[in-house]
């Protein structure tokens, strides 16, 4: 995959120069290529902003120098690439789109600024995404968010089989995990991890994981498409869940 970044501020992509990011573009999985609009303006100050139409306060984006990056990230992609505006004004970002994203041959990212940017940006953008409903200073990090949740999920990038089973794979939260020591704080790593027992452990963490979103993110639960047996223990935890609240 090929990823093209338009960015005022080019040098806080550090993220993305380590553990498995950077492993993947060693590999050649991934390319990021950093673009700046800036060296895409034709005056003496390099101006990306501009004051808005109809007054008030901050400085808006002009479109002109995004609008020339873009054309230029686009050469040689053959009407390949796919463009993502990051702003608070987008789509909720989640585990689905990371999945479509992860299917492109060419990413191009805008990250936002200052105010916001003038309107006929957003119409250069196949999609526009928010990470979540709060407003930061730019939308690098967002994309380095995107980016992140993405590559991962790359053939080849991590083990298919850990991609696979990621909490939201299926919808679900994930189980608890433990490791040595057996006791840590007087508490114990529960029994049915030390049995040996296979298919007792994978039915633990199955009803472990059904029951942290039950409790936790039950808005999860609504959308999810639960296999029969999932529905099972979900109406088991449901029960265990009223006797504790009865009980106090
Ligand atoms: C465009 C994205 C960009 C318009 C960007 C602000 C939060 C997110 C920006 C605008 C951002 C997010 C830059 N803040 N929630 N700030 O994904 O108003």
């Amino acid at each position: 995959m090929i990823i093209s970044i338009i960015t005022l501020f080019p040098e806080v992509f550090t993220y993305l120069d380590f553990s498995i990011i950077q492993r993947a573009r060693n590999k050649g999985i991934a390319e990021i290529n950093l673009v700046n609009p800036r060296d895409f303006t034709g005056d003496k100050h390099r101006t990306v902003d501009d004051m808005p139409y109809g007054g008030g306060r901050g400085m808006v984006l002009k479109p002109e120098p995004i609008y020339k990056a873009i054309n230029h990230v686009k050469q040689d992609e053959r009407g390949e690439s796919f463009v993502i505006l990051t702003s608070p004004q987008g789509i909720l970002f989640d585990q689905s789109i990371a999945r479509e994203l992860s299917l492109k041959k060419h990413l191009v990212f805008l990250c936002g600024h200052y105010e916001g940017f003038d309107e006929r940006i957003s119409n250069a953008a196949d999609m526009e995404i928010s990470i979540g409903d709060y407003v930061l200073t730019g939308g690098e990090l967002p994309t380095q968010v995107i980016i992140d949740a993405v590559v991962r999920l790359i053939p080849g990038v991590i083990e298919q089989e850990s991609a696979e089973k990621d909490s939201f794979s299926n919808s679900l939260l994930d189980y608890p995990h433990y490791t040595r020591p057996q006791e840590f704080e007087g508490t114990k790593v529960p029994d049915v991890l030390l049995s040996g027992h296979h298919a007792k452990i994978e039915e633990w963490r199955k009803k472990e994981a059904i029951k942290r979103t039950l409790v936790r993110r039950p808005d999860l639960l609504e959308k999810a498409h639960l296999t029969e047996e999932e529905k099972k223990i979900l109406e088991e935890v449901l029960i265990e869940e009223m006797r504790i609240m009865e009980d106090g």
